[in-house]
């Protein structure tokens, strides 16, 4: 997917230039970076002192891009090499925070424009968390428990020694869920000799894992919208929602919408959608795609009235909110336009980045509240926060503590960006209020310590 990215303003553009420079090619990482620094603009007005301390030079670098290669053997034999990936972006906040992404898709740029997004989502939190995304270029799908478990044996052989409670802690993303996470524990604790809980988060409930994490994402994604529309006195009650995707922040969204009174109404993989007048059934899609690891196809077959679309988007249905929940870039300007025609309300980001500029223009243009993904999705990161934290004082909270918590920080974020896009003068634009907010906390935290 190529986008077209707007001219910057002046006082951003030099570092921009050598971003470019240094990392061509790289689009996605680019196209992160543009957005953040188009949005900077009046907090860099307002504080002359980050320019003195070279933030901007020293925020779009990370702190240390890690690659090594994954051998392991599949269930004939055959030998197989996989690209590992953790680049550790910014810790001024924290230990270094954020998942893993098992995808064939997965590159450089792809886990650097994460890691980068990572750094203002965790500032927004308003918790002690550092930025830094990983992953692979493996492929999941259609592999035996046997080959994941030897996967991630092999991908943990080496990102053990780059990792730890207070140094750097992974979770999931895309293709890495509770099973994953478990393999990739299991064999932290065996080479290290140490029953570390904090290491990683999107643990078993049973062995250290935190109430609510699995649920934290498309949960917070769902908070973050009743906010959005009770800034104009409106509710979810009664609205058709459109969900992509059919993964853990598509599941738990779907969830979370039916229960305050919404009508979700599409799921995807990618393969397809499907679309459900009565509302997508959660215990099913649930049982097909957490369970039976199926085809999104597969719901349409078992749920009377459901109608599977091969190959498109559910962007052309009737939509009044749309949850984008599976990939960067899925939502573009064409798809924007058929919301836009639809009548969507609202567009709340639970993947990262799914949106091209070009459809945050369509967006913009057509005055559709707009929230992104470093705001919306930030609840899973926020929970793995309250999973670090339960892990280091061992402790246990119940499902209605940790939901209650997690209901209260994303009120949270989504007063920090409406009030920072608010002070900066663009009162009502989320990208504008949760870039400027995200980054003013990282500066901060980069100007005390000193130039590293
Ligand atoms: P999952 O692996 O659980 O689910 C991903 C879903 O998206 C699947 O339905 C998958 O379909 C679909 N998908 C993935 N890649 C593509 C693609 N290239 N084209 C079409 N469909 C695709 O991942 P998550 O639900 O965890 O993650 C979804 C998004 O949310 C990602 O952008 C991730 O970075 C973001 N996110 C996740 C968080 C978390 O806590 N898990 C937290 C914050 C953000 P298929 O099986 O066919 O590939
Ligand atoms: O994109 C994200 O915020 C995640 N995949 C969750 C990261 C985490 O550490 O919980």
């Amino acid at each position: 997917m190529t986008t077209t990215l707007a001219a910057l303003p002046v006082s951003v553009r030099s570092v921009y230039d050598e971003v470019v420079a240094r990392n061509p090619h790289e689009t996605e990482f680019l196209q992160a970076v543009h957005e953040v620094l188009d949005s900077i603009g009046p907090v860099l007005d307002a504080h002359p002192e980050y320019a003195d301390a070279g933030i901007l030079e020293r925020i779009v670098e990370p702190e240390r891009q890690i690659m090594f290669r994954v051998p392991w053997v599949d269930d004939d034999g055959i030998l197989r090499v996989n690209r590992g990936y953790r680049i550790q972006f910014n810790s001024a906040l924290g230990p270094y925070k954020g998942g893993l992404r098992f995808h064939p898709s997965v590159n450089l740029s792809i886990i650097k424009f994460l890691g980068f997004e990572q750094i203002f989502k965790n500032a927004l939190t308003g918790q002690g968390i550092g930025g830094a995304k990983g992953g692979a270029d493996f492929d999941p799908h259609g592999r035996s428990d046997a080959e994941v478990m030897r996967f991630c044996q092999s991908f943990m052989a080496e990102l053990y020694r780059h990792i730890g409670e207070h140094t750097d802690v992974p979770a999931g993303d895309i293709g890495v869920g509770g099973r994953e996470i478990g393999y990739l524990f299991g064999m932290y604790r065996k080479i290290t000799n140490r029953h570390e809980s904090g290491v990683l988060t999107g643990k078993g409930t049973g062995w250290g894992g935190a109430q609510v994490r699995t649920e934290a994402t498309g949960y917070g994604a769902v908070f973050f919208v009743q906010e959005m529309l009770a800034v104009h006195g409106e509710s979810l009650d009664g609205k058709r929602v459109g969900v992509s995707g059919s993964g853990n922040v598509a599941i738990y969204a779907i969830d979370k919408a039916r229960q305050l009174g919404g009508l979700p109404v599409t799921a995807s993989d990618s393969s397809g959608y499907v679309i459900d007048e009565a509302g997508i059934d959660v215990d099913l899609l649930r049982q097909l795609k957490e369970v039976e690891r199926a085809r999104i196809a597969e719901y349409a077959a078992r749920r009377p009235g459901a109608r599977f679309v091969e190959g498109a988007k559910p962007w052309t249905e009737q939509i009044d909110i749309a949850i984008p929940s599976a990939t960067q870039n899925e939502i573009d300007e064409a798809d924007a336009e058929a919301l836009v025609a639809g009548g969507v309300r609202a567009v709340a980001e639970g993947a990262n980045m799914p949106s091209t500029p070009e459809a945050v223009e369509v967006f913009r243009a057509a005055g559709v509240l707009f929230g992104p993904g470093k705001a919306v999705n930030a609840g899973g990161v926020a929970t793995s926060a309250l999973e670090m934290t339960q892990n280091a004082g061992r402790e246990h909270w119940s499902f209605a503590d940790s939901e209650h918590r997690l209901r209260g920080i994303m009120r949270d974020v989504h007063a920090a960006a409406f009030t920072a896009a608010r002070h900066y003068g663009r009162e009502g634009d989320y990208v504008v209020g949760a870039n400027c907010a995200g980054f003013e906390r990282v500066a901060n935290a980069m100007l005390a310590q000193g130039v590293l």
